[in-house]
């Protein structure tokens, strides 16, 4: 018996994830398109409980006026017959051929302007749907070659970008934060803000931080190799886990996209147990969306394309079961305990303590016995892993 979702475990889907026609750099589309009024109904039945979608993925672009309010009111009228909701949504600033060098951080400066007009009136939409969060995914913020884009300049111009969306929402009394999404190459050779890591640097800089956070997507940080898990460690310490992208991807390759849970189950299953249990009193330690960005494969028909979506929710979902019965094993927590994972949470120096108080303390340094740890005190974080892994493969 798989568990089935239910609207609580917050699972979204990008419009353009079950909407994707199989379109790829080899061969065009294998599937017509998706209607999305048809897609908020399948979302609602299968238990999502949410949408999200760039402008162009609802009314395409180049719209007028009246097409594009069309297509909003038919996605309002599903909303409302089914309930789903549209928690987050963002700006296509990479399809049409005038973002071929970038929106924020074209060299084409009307490009630019063009670019932020386009966001602006997403935000508006963003408002009119009371959706929260705003995603920022700069696929081709970045360049093939060295010469022909200054960096810094382009790092200038996108804290200019945002500062003035935030500036634009906060004058307007819109309700949302804004979540970068980092890659680090794809569609553009080399892309600006490649990690979570650079990200988190650069909203240090702008001139809202609190309103800026990240979009970590699973396959883009595993595509360098990083850990994902890692890297969501660091955005939650700093505060800024606004929002997540989960899917599945093997090794560093061309982004995937793949369900969730397909690949790199080990970075699935320690992603959903940090997700649920990681915050400092083992409670969820990140309460937003759970939002797929995958792409069902190309080699699917809509059948399969449905089929994709339930596995994503799936996956999570046993994943989520596995990392309760991980946590509860008195076991693991006493191998957790032999291991010192909390005594890490234990501040270094006592309670006022400065550098002439560890001086005077011998117990630190006169009396302490380095050797003391060679073919000794080993950690046990194999045994722990090895705990973690009969959990994941339900031997336990
Ligand atoms: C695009 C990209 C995704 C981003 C989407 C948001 S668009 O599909 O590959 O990772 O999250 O702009
Ligand atoms: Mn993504
Ligand atoms: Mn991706």
């Amino acid at each position: 018996m798989t568990p089935a979702p239910t609207r609580s475990d917050k699972f979204s889907f990008g419009l353009w994830t079950v909407g994707y026609n199989g379109t790829d750099p080899f061969g065009g589309p294998t599937r017509p398109p998706m209607d999305v009024v048809h897609v908020v109904h399948r979302l609602a039945e299968i238990g999502a409980y949410g949408l999200t979608f760039h402008d162009d993925d609802l009314f395409a672009f180049g719209s007028s006026d009246a097409e594009r309010r069309q297509q909003i009111d038919r996605l309002k009228g599903a909303l409302n017959d089914t309930g789903l909701v549209v928690p987050m949504v963002t700006t296509n600033l990479f399809s049409a051929p005038v973002f071929k060098d970038g929106g924020f951080t074209s060299n084409d400066r009307s490009v630019r302007r063009f670019a932020l007009r386009k966001a602006m009136r997403q935000l508006d939409l963003a408002a009119e749907l009371d959706a929260r969060t705003f995603v920022m995914w700069g696929g081709r913020e970045g360049a093939e070659y060295d010469h022909g884009k200054d960096i810094r300049a382009a790092i200038e111009r996108y804290r200019e970008a945002v500062n003035l969306l935030a500036q634009y929402a906060t004058d307007n009394h819109y309700e949302i934060r804004f979540a970068i999404e980092p890659k680090p190459n794809e569609p553009r050779g080399d892309i600006l803000l490649p990690t979570v890591g650079h990200a988190l640097a650069f909203i240090t800089t702008l001139e809202r931080p609190e309103l800026f956070g990240v979009n970590p997507e699973f396959g883009h940080e595993r595509m360098t190799g990083l850990n994902f898990v890692a890297g969501i460690q660091q955005a939650l310490e700093a505060g800024k886990l606004f929002h997540i992208d989960l899917n599945g991807q093997r090794g560093l390759k061309f982004d995937q996209d793949l369900c969730f849970g397909h690949a790199d189950l080990y970075q699935a299953f320690a992603l959903v147990d940090l997700l649920e249990h990681g915050g400092p009193d083992g409670t969820a330690a990140y309460d937003g969306p759970r939002h797929f960005d995958y792409k069902p494969s190309r080699t699917e028909d809509e059948s399969g394309v449905w089929d994709s979506a339930k596995a994503n929710m799936t996956n999570y979902l046993l994943l989520r079961e596995r990392a309760a019965a991980f946590r509860a094993d008195p076991e693991v927590q006493e191998a957790m305990a032999a291991a010192k994972v909390a005594e890490l949470r234990q501040p270094t120096l006592a309670a006022g303590e400065d550098h002439a108080q560890l001086l005077a303390d011998t117990s630190a340094w006169e009396s302490f016995e380095p050797a003391a740890h060679f073919g000794a005190r080993g950690y046990g974080f194999v045994r722990l892993q090895q705990l973690a892994t009969e959990h994941l493969l339900g031997a336990r």
